[in-house]
């Protein structure tokens, strides 16, 4: 459709170099933990969407010398003694073949390589991927390497190539879009098998469970993001992430769940009710924020401004909210809803994209109004994963149920069990 496949997308980037320019990209290392253990690794998406590798301690290395450009991949030497604790490493061959980069060295050889290169003292500039981080946050392997540059080779221009990287990430190719509906798939299943054993008594961790049991017996190790099971009150909290409440008879459960896959994330939340039926005033307030999100989905299309969305929902809830008398006035809408209706989704849960900007196809977004009444014990939030197309928009999570009667359709089918 509409995104740059992987190696036209490092031929944008190299475009950006100039003679006597390089950029180097790392892949990242997993977080330590405790002791001698670590954190799952994620990769650096950048990295990722530029090279298709997703292995930790990989180095991208690119420049531009004589009007030519040459590429280099650095990966881990693989060590049979160290495969026999830690797993299998990725081949050279495997590394040249997922990149098409032919050049594929070993990790150690990074900085003799470098080392060479910069001697030749005919480099001016350097890109780095420097992602906006915190002040007081830890230091990431390219604000290191920016920092080593700036004392040892203080006459380099050192350049940001996050910018660049991000404004390709924004429109998805057809194949990023398939492994969205991929993760969305997947979600959906792990949805249908929560339902199914959901039961109040069980704690929120434990309906997770059966989402997390659905994944790994589809094939899917990790999800997009801490999953949210939030029952009762728990749910007007929109990060909630402990999941360790009882659920009661009679309650909503807010899910807000993902699987990922080939590194693409799906953000899905439904709410359902544990017992298997929507009381009255549960549903009332369900088919207010189902009718909101509809009024938001019509208007996505090429063109139309991104923060508009969120206006479009406080309108629908506005109105809405005062026809049954919840509030007032129009100001008041801000105790019952306090967030954005939509956020960009990708390689990244809140994806790379510009707020300011005006929806493009290839887009994929978020829409996820809520209502949040903590007096009632009450928190809904309903979200689908949304593609822009060429002419309005294709919800892509569309086969999930969210209509009352569908889920309360699925959880009446809890019987048979
Ligand atoms: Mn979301």
């Amino acid at each position: 459709m509409m995104g740059i496949d992987d190696v036209k997308r490092r031929e944008v980037l190299l475009a950006n170099l100039d003679e006597g320019g390089f950029i180097v990209l790392y892949s990242g290392t997993a977080p330590d933990r405790s002791a001698d253990g670590q954190y799952p690794f994620t990769v650096s998406r950048n990295f990722y969407y530029l090279t298709g590798l997703d292995r930790e301690g990989f180095v991208y290395v690119a420049h531009k010398l004589n009007g030519e450009t040459h590429e280099v991949v650095f990966i881990e030497r693989p060590d049979p003694d160290k495969e026999k604790w830690t797993g299998f490493r990725m081949r050279e061959e495997e590394a040249r073949e997922r990149s098409g980069i032919d050049k594929v060295m070993y990790r150690e050889d990074f900085e003799p390589y470098l080392n060479r290169l910069l001697l030749r003292g005919e480099f001016h500039e350097v890109y780095l991927d420097l992602e906006a981080r915190r002040l007081d946050g830890p230091f990431s392997l390219a604000q290191q390497f920016a920092a080593t540059l700036r004392d040892r080779h203080s006459y380099l221009t050192i350049k940001n190539a996050y910018p660049i990287i991000s404004a390709l990430r924004r429109i998805k190719s057809d194949d990023e879009v398939e492994q969205l509906r991929k993760a969305i798939a997947i979600t959906g299943t792990g949805l249908e098998r929560l339902w199914l054993y959901a039961r109040p008594g069980l704690t929120e961790y434990q309906l997770e469970a059966h989402f997390d049991f659905a994944l790994k017996m589809a094939g899917v190790q990790e999800t997009a993001f801490p999953t949210i099971v939030a029952s009762g009150a728990n749910a007007t909290v929109l990060h909630y992430v402990e999941n360790n409440r009882v659920t009661q008879e009679g309650e909503l459960v807010l899910l807000d769940l993902g699987a990922q896959f080939g590194n693409y994330c799906a953000d899905i939340s439904r709410t359902f009710p544990i017992s298997g039926r929507f009381t009255a005033r549960q549903k009332e307030l369900y088919e207010i924020v189902l009718k909101t999100q509809a009024a938001v989905i019509a208007a996505v299309r090429p063109g139309f401004p991104m923060k508009e969305l969120n206006e479009i929902a406080k309108k629908t809830l506005t109105e809405e909210l005062l026809r049954i008398g919840l509030i007032k006035e129009e100001s008041e809408l801000g105790r019952y809803y306090y967030h954005n209706v939509s956020h960009f989704l990708g390689l990244d849960t809140h994806d790379v994209g510009v707020y300011d900007g005006e929806l493009e196809p290839g887009m994929v977004i978020t829409a996820e109004p809520g209502l949040y009444v903590a007096e009632e014990g009450i928190g809904i939030r309903i979200e689908d994963d949304v593609l822009v197309t060429a002419d309005g928009a294709e919800v892509l999570s569309r086969a999930i149920p969210k209509q009352v009667e569908e889920i309360e359709a699925v959880m009446a089918t809890r019987e048979r069990l």
